[in-house]
C-alpha cells in the first residue's frame, strides 16, 4: 500500500515559526502554514495527495468525516505527524470548519483529498498571501487554470451561481465553487463561518468580499478525482449554493436598512439638540 512520505522531525529542519524558511527558488517566508484536508473514505487517494504537498509545511490537519475506510490510517502511514481531528457533525462545511479550528498556521491552506488539487500549486497561493492578499481564491476558470472534472452542466451552474455572486455583492470572481483556497488567519474572525455542507467555499467568497478583504485569484488546475465517487449531487448542493447566496444578500440588505434608520435617527437628535 502506502509508503512513508514525511521523514520524522529530528530527520529534518524543523523551521521553527519566524525564521526564513525558502519555498521556491526565488521566495522565503517566516508564517507557518497549515493544511487542512476534509476526507470522508478517500484512503485510496490519500497517496497521491500526500505525494505533491511540499515539505515545507508546519502542519496537515485531517478531518474524518467518520470513514469506513483505512482514511486515518493510511493519512498516518504517509504523514506521521499528521493531526487528525474528526468532525462533530456532518457535511464538507462542518468538516472545514472544525480543521480550521484545529490548524495552528498563520496562513491555512484548504485541499480536497479525492486527488483532483495539485500540492505543488501551495506555493501560488502562499505567495499570493504573503504578497498581500488576505484571501488567495482558486480559480479553474482564470487564465492558466483548468478543469478535467467538471461536466458541462456543472460548468454552467458554477457560471450562473459565480455571474449572481459577482452581480449582488461586486465581486469579480471568475469561479465560485471551488475547494482549493488559502488565507492567512485573521480572515476567520471577519467570515464567521457557519454552514454544514458544499455551499462552504461559497459563503466564504461571499464574505471575504462583504468584509472588504483582499482577495487574489489563483489559477488552479482541477484534475480529475482518482478513485471513488463525488459527494457532490450537482442540484441538491447547487439549490443550497443559491439559498446561501439569497440569504447573504438578504442580510446585507437588512444591514443596510439598519445602518440607514440608525443614521436617520442620530441625524434627528442632532436636530433636535
Ligand atoms: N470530513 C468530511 N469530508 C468530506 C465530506 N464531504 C465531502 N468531503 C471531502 O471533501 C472533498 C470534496 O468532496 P468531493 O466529493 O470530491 O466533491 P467535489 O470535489 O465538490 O466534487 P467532484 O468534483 O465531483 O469531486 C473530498 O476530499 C471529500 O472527501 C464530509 O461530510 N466530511
Ligand atoms: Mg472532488
Amino acid at each position: 500500500m502506502s509508503s512513508v512520505l514525511r521523514p520524522p522531525v529530528a530527520d529534518r529542519d524543523p523551521s521553527p515559526a519566524g525564521k526564513y524558511r525558502p519555498i521556491s527558488s526565488h521566495l522565503a517566508i517566516t508564517p507557518p502554514v497549515s493544511v487542512v484536508i476534509p476526507a470522508m473514505n478517500e484512503a485510496e487517494n490519500l497517496p497521491y495527495v500526500f505525494k505533491t504537498l511540499p515539505d515545507w509545511i508546519h502542519e496537515v490537519v485531517l478531518v474524518d468525516g467518520n470513514s469506513t475506510d483505512d482514511t486515518v490510517e493510511v493519512a498516518r502511514e504517509l504523514w506521521p505527524e499528521v493531526k487528525v481531528v474528526r468532525q462533530r457533525g456532518r457535511g464538507k462545511g462542518d468538516a472545514l470548519i472544525t480543521g480550521f479550528e484545529a490548524a495552528t498556521g498563520d496562513i491555512i491552506v484548504m485541499v480536497d483529498a479525492d486527488g483532483s488539487a495539485d500540492g505543488q500549486e501551495i506555493v501560488s497561493y502562499v505567495s499570493a498571501l504573503v504578497s498581500g492578499a488576505d484571501f488567495a481564491k482558486g480559480s479553474r476558470f482564470a487564465n492558466g487554470g483548468g478543469t478535467d472534472d467538471m461536466t458541462p452542466i456543472r460548468k454552467l451552474g458554477n457560471w450562473a451561481l459565480c455571474t449572481a455572486v459577482n452581480r449582488k455583492f461586486g465581486a469579480r470572481y471568475t469561479d465560485l465553487c471551488y475547494g482549493y483556497n488559502a488565507f492567512w488567519r485573521h480572515c476567520l474572525d471577519k467570515i464567521d463561518l457557519d454552514c454544514t455542507g458544499f455551499e462552504v467555499e461559497t459563503l466564504m467568497n461571499i464574505r471575504v468580499v462583504k468584509a472588504g478583504l483582499k482577495v487574489q485569484e489563483i489559477p488552479s488546475h482541477e484534475y480529475l478525482r482518482i478513485h471513488g465517487t463525488s459527494n457532490l449531487r450537482a442540484v441538491r448542493d447547487g439549490l443550497r449554493v443559491l439559498k446561501v447566496i439569497l440569504k447573504e444578500r438578504s442580510n446585507r440588505r437588512a444591514l443596510r436598512s439598519r445602518r440607514n434608520h440608525s443614521q436617520v435617527i442620530s441625524s434627528v437628535r442632532g436636530e433636535a439638540s
